[in-house]
């Protein structure tokens, strides 16, 4: 069956009725892949629905990643009755997927929004840092034992620097030899990367329901004012650190450049956009932040920058078995990248700090 008539099916297994226009594709993520169904409602107005075929080959637990997500969505959903909020859609037996095959499909609303890839606009970044920072309060209060880990040790760093050891001996694709520069440095700093691994293994980081994917993009903006909206992708929802989703999200929106940019010397912290998202998110978490916590939050940038930096380069090694590439080099442009950034952060370390402190004190007001 083709694509389009595929989408069309899935939809109805959804339960929904309307006359069916088409589909378009729409780029979002890494991994999974994300189609616009386009219908029209009797009286003719358009509607469409946001179909996922969840790739399976990263979660290779899509149910229990679906029960995270219909627990977290409905948690939320109860504390903000009048609130726009993810929804996803079920099957006549209440299932929020549909399998066939290989093929893991589920649905949610469409919203109208605007996304960014890149922000320059502090406004909109402090938006987004806000809205992050009233995810993780929204599930203060959720019990993380109720949550699957989905992708088991997904942040657990010392875990990710054994699997780039794993793909180095391995050379399954014989690229080892041209990415010895890369591979260096990234060994070099593993000690550094992982104090956040090694701390919550002491106990000394609380564990939190984290989004563990706060990507920019992940927020969809207002399209008149560019208030955030929602919060997407809760694929990776799951117990970790408020650093994960501070410092993932400043390795992407205070990039000079995108994350797979080739002219990698430009990459770098962007000390103003770090500044606009640590305000907004530290505003809504501050209050209930450990010292630690503050202490790391910085770091923690660094070490995001780092882990995903060792995940593409393994990906490269392993010839490119995860991540959705564009080219032969996608993934080494992507380690690259990350690496010039990273070691832009380790320079900035001092003054990301101040800011951290800075921002805390305010919040604490
Ligand atoms: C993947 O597919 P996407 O864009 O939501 C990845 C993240 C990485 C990101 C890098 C489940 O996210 O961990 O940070 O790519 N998600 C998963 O762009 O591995
Ligand atoms: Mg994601």
């Amino acid at each position: 069956m083709d694509l389009y008539q595929k989408l069309l099916e899935v939809c109805r297994g959804f339960r929904i009725d309307y006359e069916y226009v088409g589909f378009e594709t729409i780029q979002m993520g890494n991994v999974n892949h994300t189609y616009k169904v386009n219908f029209l409602l009797p009286d003719g107005t358009p509607k469409s629905f946001l179909v996922q075929n969840v790739n399976t080959y990263a979660f290779r637990n899509p149910v229990g990643l679906m029960d995270n997500i219909d627990k977290v969505t409905e948690h939320i959903r109860a504390k903000k009755p009048n609130q726009l909020t993810l929804h996803f859609h079920h099957t006549p037996d209440r299932k929020t997927y549909i399998v066939d095959g290989d093929n893991f499909w589920r649905m949610t609303n469409y919203v109208p929004s605007v996304t960014f890839n890149s922000v320059t606009d502090l406004n909109v970044v402090r938006n987004a840092g806000k809205a992050f920072g009233e995810f993780q309060m929204d599930l203060a209060d959720f019990d993380i034992t109720r949550l699957t880990e989905t992708i088991p040790a997904f942040h657990n760093t010392r875990k990710r620097f054994e699997n780039l050891r794993q793909s180095i001996a391995q050379d399954r694709v014989g690229r080892v030899s041209s990415v010895r520069e890369e591979i260096d440095y990234l060994l070099s700093v593993e000690d550094l990367a992982c104090t956040l691994t090694d701390l919550q293994q002491k106990g000394e980081l609380p564990l939190r329901v984290t989004h563990n994917d706060t990507k920019i993009n992940n927020v969809l903006f207002r399209p008149e004012d560019c208030a955030a909206m929602i919060v997407i992708d809760l694929d990776t929802v799951m117990p970790g650190l408020m650093g994960h989703d501070f410092g993932d999200a400043i390795r992407f929106a205070a990039n000079y450049v995108e994350e797979d940019c080739p002219a990698f010397e430009k990459a770098g912290v962007n000390l103003d956009v770090f500044r606009a998202f640590a305000e907004g998110f530290l505003s809504m978490t501050a209050k209930t932040m450990s010292r630690k916590e503050v202490e790391t939050l910085a770091l923690s940038c660094f070490v995001l920058t780092v882990e995903l930096a060792t995940r593409f380069l393994a990906d490269y090694l392993d010839g490119d078995l995860y991540f959705k590439t564009k080219s032969a080099e996608h993934n080494l442009v992507r380690t690259r990248c990350q690496i010039a950034l990273a070691k832009d952060m380790q320079k900035h370390m001092d003054e990301m700090n101040q800011i951290v402190f800075d921002c805390v004190s305010e919040a604490m007001k």
